[in-house]
């Protein structure tokens, strides 16, 4: 019989978590990138193999909400966080650790389950900054384990994973064998779109799009995926599409390079644009777009 569990990843914005899920589970399921709020959901990677499965549920990183769509992804941290078997925080090793993370991390103890770091990036941390960020975190008592990684590098992933194993409490299969996701097909789309605006665009723009999809069809041969980015200011426009549409095509390219790779298949993509006010704090969008709140 396998042991099975819930693990929820947690931590500042930008601290490594999705990349870290995606190393644990050894496929790109969340979406990254070196902007902060980039993960806006909660998504589940499973990890199963002879002797387990483990639910990592990914969330948003913590930031102050400035509006409802920040509201919903504090939310859904708060929700990825309940009845799981241990809490995973992830800290940026590069950065340091200051004393708001530490009053963070002293929060999830009243979650009552065991609580793991991983502090990430290590192959970019000076020694001489990391020893003192490891000494802060052993003087939290309830902590259970502090793991040194680089999810980029893929390094202490494995030993972190199976450490991680003995805090698995069921031992009922949640997903089949070869499921990798809780998301669909068409959320992970929109997610790659959003990626790919995330690593082409500059500044404020990347945090204020949505992604909807118009159609994602299989015909004859190859998907048919329509989809419409919305943008909350006109301004932004012109930037988004780029100097005779130059932008926007580049992100299309990227864009269908990977939901190719991720549906294997050939793909056909139309990308639109369309500016929607201040569409962050309309919860007729936000449902939409699938930011809708759920236990
Ligand atoms: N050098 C190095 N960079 C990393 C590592 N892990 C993540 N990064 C980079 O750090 C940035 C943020 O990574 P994400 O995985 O998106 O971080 P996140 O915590 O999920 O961020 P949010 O979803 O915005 O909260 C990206 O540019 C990653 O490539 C690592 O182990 N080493
Ligand atoms: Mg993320």
């Amino acid at each position: 019989m396998r042991k099975t569990g819930f693990i929820a990843i947690v931590g500042l914005a930008n601290a490594g978590k999705s990349t870290l899920l995606n190393a644990l589970i050894k496929q790109k399921v969340s979406i990254v990138s070196p902007k902060p709020q980039t993960t806006r959901d909660s998504i589940m990677g499973i990890w199963t193999d002879d002797d387990s499965q483990i639910v990592f549920v990914d969330t948003p990183g913590y930031l102050k909400s400035k509006n409802a769509l920040g509201d919903y992804m504090l939310n859904s941290i708060d929700t990825a966080v309940q009845d799981v078997d241990c809490i995973l925080v992830v800290v940026d090793g590069h950065d340091g650790i200051d004393d708001k993370e530490i009053a963070q991390i002293n929060k999830y103890a009243k979650y009552n389950c065991p609580i793991v770091v991983a502090v990430t990036k290590t192959d970019i941390s000076q020694p001489e900054k990391l020893m003192p960020n490891l000494a802060k975190l052993n003087e939290i008592a309830h902590i259970k384990e502090v793991f040194c990684v680089s999810a980029k590098r893929n390094r202490g992933v494995e030993e972190l994973k199976q450490a991680l194993k003995k805090y698995l409490t069921g031992d009922v299969m949640y997903f089949e064998e070869d499921d990798i996701t809780d998301k669909s097909q068409r959320y992970l789309v929109c997610e790659i779109i959003r990626e790919k605006v995330l690593l082409s665009c500059e500044k404020e723009i990347p945090h204020g799009i949505g992604v909807a999809i118009n159609k994602m069809a299989y015909e004859g041969s190859a998907w048919d995926i329509d989809a419409t980015i919305i943008i909350e200011k006109a301004s932004h426009k012109p930037i988004i599409l780029g100097k005779h549409g130059a932008m926007i095509k580049a992100i299309g390219i990227h864009a269908r390079e990977s939901i190719e790779k991720m549906l294997d298949q050939k793909v056909f993509l139309t990308l639109w644009v369309k500016v929607k006010e201040d569409w962050r704090n309309s919860q007729y969008i936000l449902n939409e777009l699938g930011y809708t709140n759920r236990k």
